[in-house]
């Protein structure tokens, strides 16, 4: 397999309607080859991981049902019981790292939720990335997350967390404000020899790339934090917790912006998705 770059499946199964989920999975496909990639969507389907899927397979994982939302930690139970699962960004480091894939894009990782000191409500995906030596491409986090508390614990899990062409750290329907990046590259060969010298030294660990959304796709940030103060106050109101908080929140910006979340994130996923497949090139070259 050249180049070949991981996708995860919860966003197809639970970040977007049918529709537009299964128009994004062929788009990404096209997109990844267009770089010079290899594209592989990842699920468990039946109790079996699958890298790569068919058309009929996309339709099943877009449809979300009998599918479970898949972490890190549900993938042996799911294989043992025969059951299907949307991969998480956690679900898809594991399974990518197990099949020796480097390079894996994403929309947005999940992180440290706000009120986190109540609730203990963090991401496994911080942990997988720590564990995995992955190189996770994302537009960064929302900030339906406690953005200063998930760059803090990415720090003491050692996840290095890189800016390809920014110095903000990305706020996923934004290109950042206030929070600033210890390192960044500006161009593909430098980004790659930094991830091969990285992984000479720390072969087990991976990396968070930050790639914000593009500017044209923009949305304004103070409209993004008062559809996200409505989106958790109805959050707190239903007492959404848990697995089921980040699909909820996902789908009140939908409403509250009348799509215009969902447009943002396909264009930073198809980013995210070409920049990977770019980067999965350079390393072949280090
Ligand atoms: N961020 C998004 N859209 C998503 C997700 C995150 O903008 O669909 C998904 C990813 O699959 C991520 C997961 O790994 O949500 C995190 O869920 P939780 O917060 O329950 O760990
Ligand atoms: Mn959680």
């Amino acid at each position: 397999m050249t180049a070949p770059v991981a996708l995860e499946s919860t966003i197809y199964a639970f970040g977007l309607p049918e529709d537009e989920a299964f128009a994004l999975g062929l788009t990404l496909t096209h997109a990844v080859q267009e770089e010079g990639g290899t594209p592989v969507p990842i699920a468990v389907m039946g109790g079996e991981p699958v890298y790569g899927f068919s058309q009929d397979m996309l339709r099943t994982i877009c449809r979300g049902q009998n599918i479970e939302k898949a972490n890190a930690r549900d993938l042996g139970a799911l294989m043992a019981t025969q059951k299907s699962g949307a991969t998480t960004v956690s679900g898809t480091c594991v399974l990518a790292a197990r099949k020796g894939i480097q390079v894996f894009a994403t929309g947005g990782i999940g992180g440290v939720h706000r009120g986190s000191e109540e609730t203990f409500d963090e991401s496994m995906d911080l942990m997988a990335i720590k564990e995995n030596p992955v190189a996770v491409v994302s537009a960064g986090a929302k900030s339906i997350l406690d953005l200063p508390k998930t760059l803090e614990r990415l720090e003491t899990l050692g996840v290095p967390v890189w800016g390809y062409q920014t110095e903000t750290f990305p706020e996923f329907y934004h290109r950042g404000r206030d929070l600033q990046l210890e390192w960044t590259f500006n161009d593909m060969p430098s980004l790659a020899a930094a991830l091969k010298a990285h992984w000479e030294i720390s072969p087990n660990t991976g990396v968070l790339i930050c790639n914000p959304i593009p500017a044209a796709h923009e949305l304004p940030p103070a409209q993004v934090d008062q559809w996200l103060a409505q989106a958790l106050r109805r959050a707190k109101e239903h007492q959404i917790t848990g697995k089921r908080l980040t699909p909820f929140l996902l789908n009140a910006l939908k409403e509250l912006s009348k799509g215009q979340t969902v447009t943002a994130n396909l264009a930073l996923i198809e980013n995210n998705a070409r920049m990977a497949a770019q980067l999965a090139v350079a390393l072949k070259r280090v």
